[in-house]
């Protein structure tokens, strides 16, 4: 699984004041703890904390090279110029390997964003939606998926470069339509081969709920089975991580080891 720890977020509170206060420390710690925790990138998102976003991200990048000059970033931001921000601040601290998050299949957005991965060398998460809005059903994420791995083809974007996003939303608000997810999961695998990559906000589907330790983990286990190959989760949650790396050795992703865990934590990033 691609592991993009959710960490550094200006949503939660810490990072928020890091900002604010431009003290470094808090932002350096989740970096390294996330690494260590297994994380394959670092999501790095600004949110609604800061007035001038474009300067946020690339304060929160450098901050992140300065403590883990190797690590893979995700810059999160529906925002152009902070987007282009942080993949320049990126390249200017040496961090080689990056990933946009997110567009959506717009043909506007794709243009621009498709763009900027090919200038940037990135790879793209796409939301499986566009100008109608926030999907409903498993017919249009498709579509949208359909369409978007087409323009893929057209900028001359391998697949692999590619993570389709479903959209997950709360098990607590819209409970009945859960169901839609994994459906499009499934078929997302089939549009093309080799397949793109699939990837969900994981945190989304616990959010509000007493138990979302226990929501989350069991929606990736049950993700992971109908072809979610990435995630943007909570890394530093040893027994999400375990369930996640599990279920992909029972599919035959991962050999067989007595200390498969370790094992999986070793591996090249
Ligand atoms: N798809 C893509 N990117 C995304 C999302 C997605 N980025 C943002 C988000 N969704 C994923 N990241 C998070 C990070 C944290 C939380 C939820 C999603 C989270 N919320 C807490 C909760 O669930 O209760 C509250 C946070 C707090 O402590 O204030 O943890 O879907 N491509």
């Amino acid at each position: 699984m691609i592991a993009i720890g959710e960490r550094i977020n200006g949503m939660f509170t810490d990072i928020k004041n890091a900002i604010a206060e431009k003290d470094g420390e808090p932002v350096k710690r989740w970096a390294l703890r996330q690494l260590e925790a297994g994380a394959d990138y670092l999501d790095v998102n600004v949110g609604t904390a800061s007035k001038t976003p474009a300067d946020a991200v690339k304060w929160l990048v450098e901050r992140v090279a300065e403590a883990a000059p190797n690590a893979a970033v995700a810059i999160d931001s529906p925002k152009h110029e902070v987007m282009k921000a942080g993949l320049q601040a990126c390249r200017d601290s040496g961090i080689a390997k990056t990933m946009i998050n997110s567009t959506t299949g717009q043909r506007e957005k794709l243009e621009v964003n498709f763009g900027l991965a090919k200038e940037y060398g990135a790879s793209v998460i796409c939301l499986t939606m566009d100008q109608r809005g926030i999907p409903n059903d498993v017919d249009y994420r498709v579509e949208a998926a359909a369409n978007i791995m087409a323009a893929a083809m057209e900028f001359e974007l391998p697949t692999e470069s590619i993570l389709l996003d479903p959209i997950a939303m709360p098990v607590k608000h819209a409970q009945e339509k859960i169901g839609f997810i994994f459906e499009a999961i499934r078929q997302f695998t089939l549009i093309c081969s080799p397949p793109p990559h699939i990837v969900v906000g994981l945190s989304n589907t616990g959010q509000g709920t007493t138990q979302k330790e226990l929501v989350n983990r069991t929606f990736l286990v049950m993700a992971i089975l109908n072809g979610l190959d990435a995630a943007i989760l909570d890394v530093c949650d040893a027994e999400l991580m375990h369930a996640a790396i599990t279920a992909e050795l029972i599919l035959n992703k991962q050999v067989y080891s007595d200390d498969f865990i370790k094992a999986y934590m070793s591996r090249a990033r």
